[in-house]
């Protein structure tokens, strides 16, 4: 009988009374109260009827209570399905349609709006936040002695969603061992320990924040500052007491725009990681020049976890992901063909190994699709492996805008667009952005005569679409750019507008 992720971080706790989760007003939790809290969660949960197997979604504000949440679901063998903050009512309705959770937890406030989305489902809804709710309530009542659900290695431990490039959005089905294995390959490989303090201002919504993040602190026995969003005074003001940071590129970049960020301000720190976005090697050597630190880049996905890392010893090269983890495989074929290039010819990336996911949730026509016939699991970034062996990613070969690390699907806001009276068609693009990255950009065909203005666009879009994949800029264009087969160019349209946004960060 066993659990095989909690088991493992059970066997990593140092001591009860050893801290996990100190918040920014400093309370903490130890991991004596981690066991208690999850037990009686996962308690809550089973008495509520939820058993093995069955979705628990959960949106959530970031707190020491959610985090209990997670782990509650992997202790009762539910499988957790965690939701961004940002998300509309009409977003999460497609995401309980199809993942069809018996149980929703979301924060007291939004609670009234979700019943109605839950009830056409058959979902229970529960609340949750730092101050309480009724999942805590119940939590209460229950025993902190849990006994843990039997889940093999193979069982799915969350369902995380991953728009889609065409149509619907897709749940990408994590195992327990997907999970587990690549927290245990990641905290050998970035030498976590039991002394580690990791600065944690990541959503935990997304598998940089939750997976990458809090389970390698977990397997490593260590602690970390639970922040609620990424504040740059707040940070550096505990840079003297962490000794790691995991972070977007965005992280950085506002970082170094804050004076307090020295050499003798990162002397505690060992290790400053990036990932979920290109870091752009100016970034990169910005950094080092400020505080003597090479930023470690590491490159995943939500259904890979991560794939590779620069080396913890060794050189850590600016524009580069690094090596394929211990235990993963990288090769780089040609896209169409499948054939393995050598090294320095650009192509597909392809994965494979115990980190890459089981399948896209109730799609197994798309996850077929997704995999070469040996296993290897098609990307969809274009990249090479230099002669040294170390990764780099060029492009991407799918039509995606990763905007201060999170995803934007273009087709998705194009249909949102297309779909207002007064527009022909609309192309969305991502137009470099000197603190996102990527900015979300709409090029736009309106009708004659419509007097359609960009507020008017951005109000429909409003409660459509999270803030996030909100388009920046609207630009009204009488035909977008197409090639002899009818196909918009989209590349045409990057290199146009491509000035659009180093103009106002510059004025
Ligand atoms: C906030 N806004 C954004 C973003 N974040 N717009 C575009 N892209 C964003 N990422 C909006 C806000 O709603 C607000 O809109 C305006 O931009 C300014 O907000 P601001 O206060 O500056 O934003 P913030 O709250 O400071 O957030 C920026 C952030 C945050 C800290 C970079 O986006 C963030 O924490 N990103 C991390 C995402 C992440 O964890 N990704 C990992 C995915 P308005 O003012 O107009 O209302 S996992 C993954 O990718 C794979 C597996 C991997 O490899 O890790
Ligand atoms: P997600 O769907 O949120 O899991 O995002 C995964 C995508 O983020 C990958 O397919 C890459 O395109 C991108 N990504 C993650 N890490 C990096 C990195 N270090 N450099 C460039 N792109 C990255």
């Amino acid at each position: 009988m066993s659990n095989h992720l909690f088991d493992a971080i059970r066997h990593s706790i140092p001591a009860e009374a050893a801290v996990f989760i100190e918040t920014g007003d400093s309370s903490t939790w130890t991991y004596g109260d981690m066991l208690q809290w999850s037990g009686r969660i996962a308690g809550a949960i089973d008495t509520l009827g939820i058993r093995p197997g069955d979705r628990v979604a959960v949106q959530v504000e970031k707190s020491p209570e959610a985090l209990m949440l997670y782990l509650a679901c992997i202790r009762c063998g539910a499988v957790y399905l965690p939701l961004n903050t940002a998300y509309t009512l009409a977003e999460l309705d497609y995401f309980i349609s199809d993942a069809e959770p018996r149980l929703v937890v979301v924060t007291p406030k939004a609670a009234e709006g979700i019943k109605a989305v839950a009830s056409k489902y058959g979902a229970l809804v529960e609340t949750l936040d730092d101050h309480g709710g009724s999942l805590l309530e119940l939590a209460k009542g229950e025993s902190p002695d849990f006994v843990d659900a039997t889940r093999a290695a193979d069982d799915l431990a969350a369902i995380l969603y991953t728009s889609g490039t065409t149509g619907r959005s897709k749940g990408a089905m994590l195992t327990h061992d997907n999970l587990l294995s690549n927290a245990l390959t990641l905290r050998d490989h970035w030498q976590f320990t039991a002394k580690d303090r990791l600065i944690h201002a990541l959503p935990i919504f997304h598998t940089h924040g939750l997976f990458v993040a809090t389970n390698v602190i977990l397997t490593s026995g260590a602690s970390m500052f639970l922040l609620p969003k990424f504040d740059p005074a707040e940070i550096l003001s505990l840079m003297p007491r962490a000794t790691a940071m995991m972070g977007v590129p965005t992280f950085y970049v506002r970082l170094l725009q804050n004076e307090g960020l020295t050499h003798d301000a990162v002397k505690a720190m060992r290790l400053f990681i990036s990932g979920s976005a290109p870091l752009l090697a100016d970034t990169h050597r910005a950094f080092q020049e400020r505080t003597g630190q090479a930023i470690l880049e590491r490159y995943g996905m939500t259904e890979t976890n991560m794939n590779t890392s620069n080396p913890y010893a060794g050189d850590r090269i600016a524009g580069t992901v690094g090596f394929p983890l211990p235990g993963v495989t990288v090769r780089v074929t040609h896209p169409e063909t499948g054939v393995t290039l050598p090294a320095d010819e650009t192509g597909m990336i392809e994965v494979k190994g115990p980190n890459v996911f089981k399948g896209y949730w109730r799609m197994p026509e798309k996850t077929k699709m997704e995999f070469r016939d040996d296993g290897f699991f098609i990307t969809g970034d274009l990249g090479k492996i230099d002669p040294r062996g170390y990764v780099h990613i060029v492009g991407r070969g799918k039509d995606l805008v990763i905007s201060g690390g999170y995803n934007i699907y273009p087709k998705e806001v194009e249909s949102e667009i297309d779909q207002l009276s007064g527009v022909v068609e609309s192309a969305v693009i991502g137009v470099a952005h000197p603190d996102f990255g990527e900015g979300v950009t709409a090029i736009v065909v309106k009708k004659a005569g419509s007097d359609l203005s960009e507020q008017t666009i951005l109000d429909a879009l409003q409660n459509r679409l999270a803030r996030y994949k909100q388009p920046k800029q609207i630009i009204f264009v009488e035909d977008l750019p197409r090639n002899t087969m009818g196909k918009v160019q989209k590349n045409v349209l990057r290199e146009q507008y491509g000035n659009l946004y180093a103009i106002s960060a510059n004025a």
